[in-house]
């Protein structure tokens, strides 16, 4: 027997996953949702409320406490963490926690107190930036500015200066907070943030999620010094060197053998981002398959041959925790956006689904824009839905048509933008919350005109950290892990309807106009 576990610290949830390489079967698949499961935090959806709709921080002591309360509640049912024999795991990407006192000098925890009180005094910035914050625009054009333009950055690190990047963000932190950054003596992102509470030391970022900070060298794998220079002083001091993600980085830190059972000695792997972590959890390590995950931001990405940029600008070059490359599109406006038109009609996830049935693709040539939230993809740094069409529907009257309004802008949106990654999938993949939603699956299947599939086990990231900590502490190939633990659903298989085409060409059409219109006003 030999168990291993995958944790993924994500926007609104952290979840745990343990896949047992013998018995080739998932042992424990358990979250907390910081919501529901937190609500002192005050983040319904992992988020602090800010009057400010381009500032979104959480409290990095809320991703602290889950770790605690997941692993109490899993022992609390019986499972035996002892059996675990090697580590790894996910975090939302970008987000960055700022300490005082590196982990590595902070001293063994103890086992006597929650940990949360022991990382408290260790803060040196109370709220960490998360992906959904775009307030960084000045500092972005004074990054680019620094080292010589946008394309610059873009074809070092393989991503324009982007708001939500962590570069952009520890200079905002160093600009207006100067004596927390002064004081500060160690950044993470929260995927090594969560590794260094794992290992009770600092944990390294790994190629994957650094990719994520417009601050590595994609080529060299380092990060680079005009980069840093360009973002704020003294960064270098700051930030460990980056490692491959089957690095190990610790072993497991006496505070959870003592407190839950864990095996002394047990190693930690480098946690990664949880797009990387997904393309390992899809079994999606080689170019060829098409991915999108819909969780609270909408991703599409894949495996790549080398690091090449998207044309436009909104695409990603991050690592692929396998090695190489991934591509990588986000797109802010993903289920929050789909969450506020069920909400306002009163619709459950299955009434939701059936809008789907009861109209049309193209929607009668009813058209949305579906910008709840400051957006990504495009870069739209005002917040705003627009509604073209029918009086009804633009009056918000017609719910089913409202449904599949959003769904159809997303699609396309998403399509439109993801055109830079190559050839035409066969297939499209789905993983995250929103996936298994039939009305989702319908429309982005019709849009695309490309068959659309799931996958058995639905928590890729999760899962892609267990695979990892697999493939890199028990010598498990690859191919063995996918094999075992990645397998498409054989329940879900939808087909493109090859009679919608024309519908979705003129609404392709139309829907670009009116982005176009948009884009033009705003930017
Ligand atoms: P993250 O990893 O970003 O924290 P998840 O992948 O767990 O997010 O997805 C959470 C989101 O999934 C929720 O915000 C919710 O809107 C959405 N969701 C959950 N179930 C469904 C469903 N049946 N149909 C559509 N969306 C769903
Ligand atoms: C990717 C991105 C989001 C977060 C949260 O660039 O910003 O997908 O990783 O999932």
């Amino acid at each position: 027997m030999a168990y291993f576990l995958g944790l993924d610290s994500s926007t609104q949830s952290l979840s745990a996953l343990v896949i047992d390489t013998t018995e080739r079967r998932v042992v424990l698949d358990e979250a907390v949702n910081f919501g529901r499961d937190l609500p002192s935090y005050n983040s319904p959806h992992g988020v602090l409320p800010n009057a400010d709709p381009r500032v979104c921080h959480s409290d990095p002591l809320m991703w602290v406490e889950a770790l605690d309360l997941l692993l109490t509640r899993v022992k609390e049912q019986g499972f035996d963490w002892s059996k675990v024999s090697g580590i790894s795991g996910a975090g939302q990407q970008h987000g960055s926690v700022f300490l005082k006192v590196p982990v590595a000098d902070a001293g063994a925890w103890s086992a006597a107190r929650p940990l949360v009180e022991q990382l408290r005094p260790l803060l040196s910035v109370a709220t960490s930036p998360m992906w959904m914050d775009s307030s960084t625009a000045s500092e972005c054009a004074e990054i680019a500015a620094a080292v010589g333009g946008r394309a610059r950055v873009l074809s070092l690190t393989g991503s324009n200066p982007i708001e939500r990047f962590t570069g952009p963000q520890i200079r905002k932190v160093w600009k207006t907070q100067p004596a927390a950054y002064q004081a500060t003596r160690e950044i993470h992102l929260v995927s090594s943030f969560m590794a260094s509470l794992l290992a009770g030391t600092s944990a390294a970022i790994d190629l994957g999620d650094g990719a994520g900070m417009n601050l590595l060298d994609l080529r060299s794998g380092r990060w680079d010094h005009h980069l840093l220079d360009a973002t704020a002083p003294g960064l270098s001091e700051r930030l460990r060197p980056p490692v491959a993600s089957e690095t190990q980085v610790g072993t497991i830190a006496r505070y959870f053998v003592e407190r839950y059972g864990f095996r002394a000695g047990t190693p930690i792997i480098a946690f990664s981002g949880d797009n990387p972590s997904s393309l390992v959890g899809m079994g999606a390590i080689e170019p060829g398959m098409r991915l999108i995950s819909l969780g609270t931001s909408d991703t599409v990405f894949a495996a790549m041959d080398g690091p090449r940029t998207d044309p436009n600008g909104f695409g990603h070059v991050f690592g692929n925790p396998a090695g190489g490359f991934m591509s990588l599109i986000c797109f802010t406006n993903g289920s929050l956006a789909r969450e506020q038109v069920a909400q306002r009609f009163g619709l459950d996830w299955s009434a939701f689904a059936s809008a789907i049935s009861e109209t049309r693709p193209g929607n009668r040539g009813n058209l949305m824009l579906p910008f709840f939230s400051t957006e990504t993809t495009p870069r739209l740094l005002e917040a705003g839905v627009e509604l073209f069409g029918s009086p009804e529907f633009v009056a918000w009257q017609r719910p089913a048509e409202a449904v599949r309004a959003v769904l159809e802008a997303q699609a396309l949106n998403m399509r439109k933008h993801s055109d830079w990654i190559g050839h035409a999938p066969r297939q499209l993949v789905l993983t995250g919350g929103a996936s298994r939603n039939a009305g989702i699956q319908r429309v982005i299947a019709d849009v695309f005109h490309t068959p659309v599939r799931v996958l058995s086990i639905g928590n890729a990231s999760a899962l892609g950290g267990a695979l990892r900590a697999a493939h890199a502490v028990g010598n498990l190939s690859w191919g063995d892990l996918f094999e075992a633990f990645v397998a498409l659903d054989p329940n879900v298989r939808v087909e493109p309807d090859a009679s919608t085409r024309s519908a979705y060409a003129a609404l392709s059409d139309a829907f670009d106009e009116k982005l176009a219109q948009r884009l033009s006003r705003t930017n």
